[in-house]
């Protein structure tokens, strides 16, 4: 039996919904965050030694990092189902986007959310006001920059053929929601980028988006 490690507001509602796509028998155990600090709670790193959310076990199979474990599920269990045939331009496309979403998109939506709790954490009286205005500075020259030109690259892509791997949605869709999720709750990302928007809307309309957030619980995104 597939096990979802699903810690409340994270990556792992992808992994819910990449299994209710696929139809698959799964159970879910729950971790909760540190509501203080936001960070995963200690228990998941006993079946993971980074403690990072998602990882699923299957039999004696433990596997972590969001693009693995939807190979893994996909390649495992799917049939041949939400994955480009094999050799063709739309696998490589597929494959680009799997990668890409962590690897490209991730990173400076995550500097964006670490710089704006500079701008609006607690901490000493002096030290605060070099603290906002380094944190301001990175914001505008560095992480609003970038993030806007992968959202107008990401905009020009998905305005191609409807889907990221071609004309049919595949789990690399899956794969590209949560950094567009994200950048829709807290990067700027909103109706000025139509295509993009109307991506996010038609994948939540999915039957199975909608049964994973309904098995996942809460899904606010942090980080
Ligand atoms: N690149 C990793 C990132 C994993 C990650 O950072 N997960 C977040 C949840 S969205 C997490 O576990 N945060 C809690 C913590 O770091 O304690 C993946 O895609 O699996």
């Amino acid at each position: 039996m597939i096990t979802v490690h699903h810690l409340n507001n994270s990556r792992s509602q992808r992994v819910l919904w990449l299994l209710e796509e696929l139809g698959l028998d799964y159970q879910i155990k729950r971790y909760e965050r540190d509501p203080k600090t936001m960070l995963a709670p200690a228990s998941l790193r006993e079946v993971h030694p980074l403690g990072k959310s998602p990882v699923i076990t299957d039999g004696a199979l433990t596997l972590a990092e969001s693009g693995a474990v939807m190979e893994y599920l996909v390649e495992r269990y799917g049939k041949g189902s939400l994955v480009p045939a094999p050799g063709t331009p739309e696998k490589l496309r597929y494959t680009y986007w799997m990668h890409y979403a962590e690897g490209s998109a991730m990173p400076p939506l995550l500097l964006k959310l670490v710089f704006d709790r500079i701008e609006r954490g607690p901490m000493p009286f002096l030290v605060k006001p070099v603290a906002r205005a380094i944190a301001a500075r990175a914001k505008s020259s560095f992480i609003a920059p970038q993030i806007a030109r992968h959202l107008d690259y990401l905009e020009a892509e998905i305005g191609k053929e409807g889907w990221f791997a071609g004309k049919e949605f595949t789990a690399a869709d899956i794969q590209m929601s949560f950094p567009l999720e994200a950048a829709a709750a807290r990067a700027g990302l909103n109706e000025s980028r139509p295509q993009l928007m109307d991506f996010l809307k038609r994948i939540h309309a999915r039957p199975a988006y909608r049964r994973a957030l309904e098995r996942g619980g809460e899904y606010q995104l942090l980080d």
